[in-house]
């Protein structure tokens, strides 16, 4: 008997991943298969600018033919060697990498979470071996409302019951204070600072809603955690490689932090790579066989780190993230004169979000986005009402007003 021939359109691919893949993610109802620069198109042949970025990993856009090139240069000599050997492409991304971030040292690693890990661990082991804190009592403050990734110690200091419900028991020694607080931050230190190991936080809150905080926070915290030995750790994995308008968002306001966490468009999104970077006091704690990872620095990963740095470079993604920024917030603050949906538009260099003008537990913004995508523009809301745009900062001006075009016909046709 014959069987008709499953067309693999959108629906088709859906019911796939419905069926075989587990269920902890709600993709908005679109399904692509290709990229290039800032557009992405679906099965159907559908064209979409992109305004997710995948989560800022991809601030070089899709498939960049620079990085692609290099990947698959790479491939074809050597992959992975493991550390168990030296490889030739190691010490020059090295070099190149804490040449550019301006720190003595780099511990390269593969995702985001695996560099905030390192980061923990490194700050713990240089609170007992440097500062002097008595062994297992070294405390980490970070901010409530954080997002610094997936594992098990990450997720024991969220306040997001998504995040962290029924995934205990937890990782002791964290202490959360509200986010863009120095006066907290202050008081934690007077009363603990020998205990505390460092403050570990990101420049602008992501996945909270691009909450960006009071001007001079980030060099207030580090002014504080220099005053009392403590070490200030960025999290500039969402934050970095120009999202935001410097090269880090630490840049804004001339802050160096103690430990760098970089991961996501360190690679351009064409391949998993992190890093930790620090001076020697600090990264000199860890010795041979005291932490590592089988992919961390391995040749395929340099090879596409180094490409995705030069293309931030040449391209000088910094400075276009920080004109073409303003410009978009500007815009959008001309749309928000004539409409009720939209009360706020908020952010730094191309990261920025729109806060909808209702319930957080609505569907308001998640129904703002279906209706942006069918009129050609991909994003998906943060936490509730706040939808966050942040396209490859390759964007041009050109396609930048285009795209607000798209989202001013969006909004004012979903009504007020
Ligand atoms: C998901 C969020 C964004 C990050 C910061 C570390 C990591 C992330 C500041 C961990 C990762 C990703 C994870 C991804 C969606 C996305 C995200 F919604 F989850 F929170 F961007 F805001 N520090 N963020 O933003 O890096 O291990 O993922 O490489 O888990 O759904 P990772």
């Amino acid at each position: 008997m014959s069987t008709a021939i499953q067309e693999k359109n959108s629906q088709y691919f859906i019911e796939l991943e419905n069926r075989y893949g587990a269920h902890n993610y709600h993709p908005l109802p679109v399904v692509l298969e290709k990229g290039e620069g800032v557009f992405v198109w679906d099965v159907e042949g559908k064209k979409y600018y992109d305004f997710l970025s995948a989560y800022s990993a991809v601030n070089q856009g899709h498939s960049h033919p620079k990085i692609v090139e290099a990947l698959v240069n790479q491939a074809k000599k050597l992959a992975l060697t493991s550390r168990a050997f030296y490889n030739s492409n190691l010490g020059e991304y090295e070099k190149k990498i804490t040449t550019l971030f301006g720190f003595d040292k780099v511990l390269p690693m593969n995702s985001g979470a695996e560099a905030v890990e390192t980061a923990v661990k490194l700050a713990r082991k240089w609170s007992y071996e440097v500062k002097g804190i008595s062994e297992n009592d070294a405390k980490i403050i970070v901010c409530e409302n954080n997002f610094h990734g997936r594992t098990t110690t990450i997720v024991s200091f969220s306040n997001d019951p998504d995040a962290n419900q029924n995934y205990g028991p937890f990782t002791p020694g964290f202490i959360k204070i509200p986010y863009n607080d120095l006066a907290a931050l202050e008081e934690i230190f007077k009363n603990d600072a020998k205990n505390i190991a460092a403050f570990l936080t990101e420049p602008i809150q992501g996945e909270a809603g691009v909450y960006v905080p009071d001007e001079g926070f980030l060099k207030g915290a580090s002014d504080l955690c220099k005053k009392y030995n403590v070490l200030f750790i960025a999290d500039e994995v969402q934050t970095g490689i120009a999202r935001t308008g410097r090269l880090i968002a630490c840049h804004h306001e001339d802050v160096q932090p103690d430990i760098l966490v970089l991961g996501k468009a360190l690679s351009g999104g064409m391949y998993p790579v992190s890093a930790v970077l620090a001076n020697d006091e600090i990264m000199k704690v860890i010795k041979p066989g005291q932490h590592g990872s089988t992919f961390g620095g391995n040749p395929l990963a340099c090879a596409v780190a180094v490409a995705a740095l030069d293309v931030v470079e040449e391209e000088k993604l910094s400075e276009r993230a920080e004109a073409l920024g303003q410009l978009f917030r500007s815009e959008i603050e001309k749309l928000i004169q004539k409409t009720s949906l939209i009360t706020k538009v908020r952010g730094k260099g191309l990261l920025n979000a729109i806060l909808i003008n209702d319930t957080p537990d609505s569907k308001t913004a998640w129904n703002l986005c279906v209706k942006l995508k069918e009129n050609g523009l991909l994003a998906k809301p943060t936490h509730g009402n706040i939808i966050r745009l942040a396209p490859p900062l390759v964007i041009t001006e050109e396609q930048l007003l285009d795209c607000v075009k798209i989202i001013e016909k969006t909004v004012l046709e979903f009504g007020n």
